[in-house]
């Protein structure tokens, strides 16, 4: 069951200047920052509010670390914006085998690394009406044993 807002994915050219503007105009600190070298992203994640079902909200700043990252590639076409949204569930391999189901393309077999450890997948934006769509599931936070 997907249970919260996890995080909204922005992408950037420059992200200690966007993290300098969401701190400047918003007061919003970095909860958390690293490289994802699968994903082809520098983030950083600021941490918004908890959630009722015991996780977070977060705003995920991206910023390629490669020229053929699909970071990159989706900046170049359309510049800085909001790139996806994520939901939060305890069982992102469930969930996500259910969505299969329904018809909706889920880009990975196995879900992968995500931010802080947590284990993420993606449906297809043309499946979705055109929003890239994450989900994932929090370290810790999972219901089935990996
Ligand atoms: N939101 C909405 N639509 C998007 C999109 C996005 N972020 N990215 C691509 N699209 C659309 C394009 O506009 C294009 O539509 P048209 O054909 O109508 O022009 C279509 O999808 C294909 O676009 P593309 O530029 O050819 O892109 P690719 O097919 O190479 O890649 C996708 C699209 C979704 C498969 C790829 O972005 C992907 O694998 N995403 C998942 C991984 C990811 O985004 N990682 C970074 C974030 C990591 C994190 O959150 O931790
Ligand atoms: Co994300």
């Amino acid at each position: 069951m997907l249970t919260r807002i996890d995080h909204i994915g922005i992408a950037c050219f420059d992200l200690d200047k966007t993290v300098d503007f969401y701190r400047a105009t918003y007061g919003f600190e970095v909860f958390h920052s690293e490289v994802n070298e699968e994903q082809g992203v520098r983030e950083a994640m600021l941490r918004i509010n908890g959630t009722d079902d015991g996780g977070a909200s977060y705003i995920q700043l991206l910023e390629p670390v490669r020229e053929d990252s699909t970071v990159a590639k989706w900046l170049e076409r359309h510049g800085e914006g909001v790139h996806h949204i994520a939901f939060g569930t305890a069982d992102v391999d469930a969930d996500s085998e259910e969505i299969r189901g329904r018809g909706v393309r889920v880009l990975y077999d196995e879900p992968r690394r995500g931010s802080m450890d947590s284990r993420i997948t993606f449906l297809h934006p043309k499946d979705c009406h055109g929003v890239l769509t994450e989900l994932v599931t929090a370290a810790g936070s999972s219901t089935t044993p990996h």
